[in-house]
Order: C-alpha cells, then sequence, then structure tokens
C-alpha cells in the first residue's frame, strides 16, 4: 500500500497489523500535542478521541497514543512508533510533536470495518533545512485573515515553518502603520486587474503571527525596497521618483492592459522595475526608520525582509548605497536583514544579511554570481529557484491562471526534480539556510486561485526542504504516487488543488499491470483525480 506521506521521513518500515482508531483511545502525555492531534484526528475522521494527561486515568481503558517530550534529540525531529496495542510519539520539542501529528494524520486510512487504522510502522524523522517556508504576495492582490490562517494550517501540514508575506508592491500597501498611517489610507484601495484592494491592521498581523507561531511557524514580513514602491508614491509622493516607464514596461501593458504607471494613481497592472524611493534624500531613511522599526517590533521572528529586487531604474551605485544602508537598519533593529538575490553584488550589506535566491535552477546572467556575495559576507541563502518552485508559474499550459516567464509551464515534477546543493556552484547544505516556494498573485484572486496554483506543486517544495537528498523514496517516481494518495486527503479537507498529471504510458505487460494497480489505488492517471473532483464540485 502507498502511503501518503510528505515530506518522506528519514526512515520508516512498516509491519504487519494496524492500530485502529476509535473513541476509547485515549492521548496522555504532552498536553499541548495530544490537543493538537484531537483536534487533527477529528477533522480528518470525525473521530473524538479522549485527552487524558494523567496517565492513571488512560491506564485503565486501556489503548493510548502517549505522546512524550524527551529534551534531547534533533530540533524538530521525532519518533512514531504505531503498534496494534498502541501509539508513541517522542520528540525533543514541541515542533518535533507537532510534526509528528501531522505525519500521524498522513498514515490513517479507511480499514474494511468503515473506520480508521494507523499502519504498524516505525518512524525516525528530522529535517534537512531549518528554514521552510511558503512566500505569499498579499500586495497584487489582497487576501484577508482567514484565507492566510487557512494557508497557514495547510503550510504547517507539510511541515513548513516560515509564512513570508510580501507586503508591499507597486500595486498596493497592505499593512497599516501608526508610524506611517497614510500608506495603508491611501496606499491600499486597489490590487493588480482593478480588483478591490485591502490591507491588515496591526491587529491582524500580530494575530497572523499568533496563528503562526500556535502552528510552528514564523513570519517573515517584507517590505519592497527601493523598487516595487509605487504605492508608497501615493500616501508619499515627496519620497518616490517618477516612473521609468521602459520598453518591459510597455510591452507588459500591451499584453496584460492594467495601462501606464502615472504618479499619484493607483497601479493596477503587472510591470515591474519602474518604481523607486528618492535614493539621496534623507526623508527616505526617516521613512525606513519608521516603517521598518515598527513592523520590527510586530515580528518576534528574526528576519526582516526588504525586497531589493528588479531595481531597474535605480544605477548601480545608488542601488548600492540604498541596500547598505537599508540593510544596516535593519541590523540595528535587532534583526537580521533577508533581501532578494540582487542586492548579493552589493559590497558593503550589513554582515549576514541572508539572501533570496530567485534565478533558475541553472543559473543565468549572474544570478549566482550575486548569490554568492551573501556567503562572502557571512550570510546563508534561501533557494527559490523560479522556474521550480514559483508557485505563480501555470502549471500546464491551458491553465488560465499564473505566468510563464520562468521557463513556464512548470509541472510538478519540474517543482520536484532539483537538488539545493547543485543551484549555486559553491554553496554547500551549510550556505544554505533553506527553501522558499513563493507565490505571486498578479493573477490570482480568490483563494480557489491560490488552491489551483500552490496544490500540488507545494509538496514538491517541502518535500525539497524537509527530506535528505539521499533519503528513502526520494525519487519522483515514489513521491509521486505518494502525492496522489495525499490529494484525497487535500480533497477530503475541501482544498481545491490542481490536477496531479498521469504518469507516462509504460511499456510492457508487468509494467501496465503495475500502473493499472496504482490507478486503482489512488487514481493519479484517472482524468478524475480526487483533487479534480473536489474543484469540480466546489465550483
Ligand atoms: C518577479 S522574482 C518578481 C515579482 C513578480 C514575479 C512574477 C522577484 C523577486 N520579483 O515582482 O511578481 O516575478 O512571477
Amino acid at each position: 500500500m502507498v502511503l501518503g506521506v510528505v515530506p518522506f521521513p528519514r526512515s520508516l518500515s512498516t509491519r504487519a497489523g494496524a492500530f485502529a482508531l476509535s473513541p476509547e483511545v485515549v492521548l496522555t502525555g504532552d498536553a499541548e500535542a495530544a490537543s493538537v492531534i484531537a483536534d487533527l484526528v477529528l477533522a480528518r475522521t470525525g473521530v473524538r478521541l479522549r485527552v487524558a494527561v494523567a496517565v492513571a486515568a488512560a491506564a485503565a481503558s486501556g489503548r493510548t497514543i502517549a505522546v512524550r517530550r524527551t529534551g534531547t534529540g534533533a530540533p524538530e525531529g521525532y519518533r512514531l512508533r504505531v503498534d496494534p496495542g498502541g501509539v508513541a510519539l517522542e520528540s525533543p520539542d514541541a515542533a518535533g510533536l507537532f510534526y509528528g501529528a501531522q505525519t500521524l494524520v498522513q498514515l490513517l486510512s479507511h480499514n474494511d470495518a468503515g473506520g480508521w487504522d494507523l499502519p504498524a510502522a516505525d518512524i525516525s524523522d528530522a529535517p534537512r533545512f531549518a528554514h521552510r517556508g511558503m512566500m505569499l504576495d498579499v500586495a497584487r492582490h489582497f487576501f484577508p485573515v482567514p484565507v492566510v490562517e487557512r494557508l497557514i494550517d495547510r503550510i504547517a501540514a507539510l511541515k513548513l515553518n516560515v509564512l513570508h508575506l510580501h507586503l508591499s508592491d507597486d500595486q498596493g500597501w497592505r499593512l497599516a502603520l501608526q508610524s506611517r498611517p497614510a500608506l495603508a489610507h491611501r496606499g491600499s484601495q486597489t490590487s493588480a486587474l482593478g480588483d478591490p484592494g485591502g490591507h491588515f491592521t496591526r491587529a491582524d498581523y500580530a494575530h497572523l503571527v499568533a496563528y503562526a507561531a500556535a502552528r510552528h511557524v514564523r513570519v517573515v514580513p517584507e517590505i519592497d525596497l527601493p523598487g516595487h514602491t509605487h504605492a508608497v508614491g501615493l500616501a508619499y509622493p515627496e519620497l518616490v521618483e517618477p516612473p521609468v516607464i521602459s520598453a518591459s514596461v510597455a510591452e507588459t501593458a500591451a499584453t496584460f492592459g492594467g495601462g501606464i504607471p502615472t504618479p499619484g494613481e493607483p497601479y493596477t497592472g503587472f510591470a515591474v522595475g519602474f518604481s523607486s524611493l528618492r535614493i539621496c534624500d534623507e526623508a527616505t531613511y526617516e521613512f525606513l526608520a519608521d516603517v521598518l522599526g515598527e513592523i520590527a517590533a510586530l515580528t518576534p521572528g528574526p528576519l526582516l525582509h526588504i525586497g531589493g529586487d528588479e531595481a531597474l531604474g535605480t544605477s548601480a551605485e545608488d542601488y548600492a548605497y540604498f541596500l547598505t544602508r537599508a540593510t544596516e537598519i535593519v541590523a540595528g533593529l535587532g534583526k537580521t536583514p533577508v533581501a532578494w538575490h540582487e542586492a548579493g553584488r552589493v559590497a558593503r550589506i550589513a554582515p549576514g544579511t541572508i539572501g533570496q535566491y530567485w534565478g533558475f535552477v541553472t543559473p543565468i546572467d549572474g544570478a549566482d554570481e550575486d548569490a554568492r556575495g551573501f556567503i562572502a559576507g557571512g550570510g546563508r541563502l534561501i533557494l527559490s529557484p523560479a522556474d521550480a518552485i514559483y508557485l505563480d508559474m501555470k502549471p500546464d499550459a491551458q491553465s488560465a491562471l499564473g505566468l510563464e516567464w520562468a521557463n513556464g509551464p512548470t509541472s510538478l515534477e519540474a517543482a520536484y526534480s532539483w537538488e539545493p546543493t547543485r543551484v549555486i556552484a559553491g554553496a554547500s547544505d551549510r550556505d544554505i539556510l533553506g527553501v522558499e516556494a513563493a507565490l505571486w498573485t498578479e493573477t490570482l484572486a480568490t483563494e480557489a486561485d491560490i488552491e489551483a496554483m500552490v496544490y500540488p506543486r507545494i509538496a514538491a517544495a517541502a518535500e525539497i526542504a524537509w527530506s535528505a537528498a539521499d533519503g528513502p523514496e526520494r525519487t519522483w517516481p515514489a513521491f509521486r504516487e505518494r502525492v496522489a494518495v495525499l490529494a484525497e486527503l487535500w480533497a477530503d479537507a475541501g482544498i481545491r488543488a490542481g490536477r496531479i498529471a498521469s504518469p507516462p504510458p509504460v511499456a510492457g505487460a508487468e509494467a501496465a499491470a503495475e500502473s493499472e494497480s496504482a490507478a486503482a489505488d489512488s487514481d493519479p492517471a484517472g482524468s478524475a483525480s480526487p483533487a479534480e473532483s473536489a474543484a469540480g464540485s466546489a465550483s
């Protein structure tokens, strides 16, 4: 039987037999993790397990799921042992218990009696990379708090631990600030495609940070600077340069609409690289101190992202001057700056600045050289190769949603088939902080749009971020089979996932029989995958 476990653990072995869930099963031990498991199991199966923190109470009833913090072992790791008579989950920390709970839920399957079973198994697990993230662009289209909450739950279920919020761009400013109220007031009214805008209040943001923390997810806020700042000019025209209308800006307007950016008017098109803060004006740095200072104070996590991408109308000299000062401001606030990879070409950015690489799996145009600049400066890299894990690339040529510029369309196989240490020559595991999938939202206006683009490819990003490169089942054919099984869980949870493409036809009778049985198990090949039929019934 194929287990829908993604990301795949360091080691997993199954034995004969199963642990059957029933309302008599008692959860014992760590109270927080026990209640997480009870909630997840209830949502997945409808079975309400009892939580008895006092072990004596549980002993009387017999079968238990025993949850224990051990204090030693790999951070975020866990051991899960399932026997027909009981289940034991152990971890050194709360995050590891949380991830063990997620694995437990992925292992659940229907039994012949109409109930739910866990297969007897031994699992030992821990992550490869510390930073396992997803970026959501709430600037091109704004998404309200409940949508972001659901996304947090869903990425946490795949053992991701970072939500990077792209909070500002040419099309909108999405966080209300006490120090600069005009930003949200004037800069957040619209979205790309002329759709309605919106913004988070400080309380919304604090709520999301806490909601994420409860699921072992840290929020990394991004204010994109010095480009991508047209919306700043709606509030503070004196801080921005006039738009630079290049041939590519005009061409993007011709292809996608949205017109030519005009000072003082909201921009609803898709062009990039036309806006800039005024680099040589001290008022700009007073603005940065206010905005970054307030966001740093609202954000408990260590990272603060200042963008730095596509400042195409800014001279190299001005760009370097700006990035030096902006990263120093962030460091002075006690945070580690993060910037897109272009900033790695600046000689004097704050030491330890983290670079986020958005070039291709096989770098072009010196993007790898830029990325190595961060390592030289004592920093590390977050890898977001655009032709693999930019989730806004069309998943297939027929998709009405998404863009294609990064060698798109990007299949699930392309999202899975790359190795982090082989992207930037000279960057070893130690230089790589982690992996982040990115969802830009120029073409995405609704939660259903998000789901169609995020799923199933986010599962590929999660496995690359978590599972060892040479780990068990860390191959495309094995991953595809597991994802097809996991898609049933997604469909049951109401997620309107994109479809999982059919495996290519296989030659030979033996192979054909094998592919038929795989189809019967999980229907990865059928035209109506579980995920797809969920999409059908929901729309
Ligand atoms: C590039 S890659 C961008 C974004 C766009 C995205 C669309 C990067 C750091 N910037 O501004 O939204 O492409 O795919």
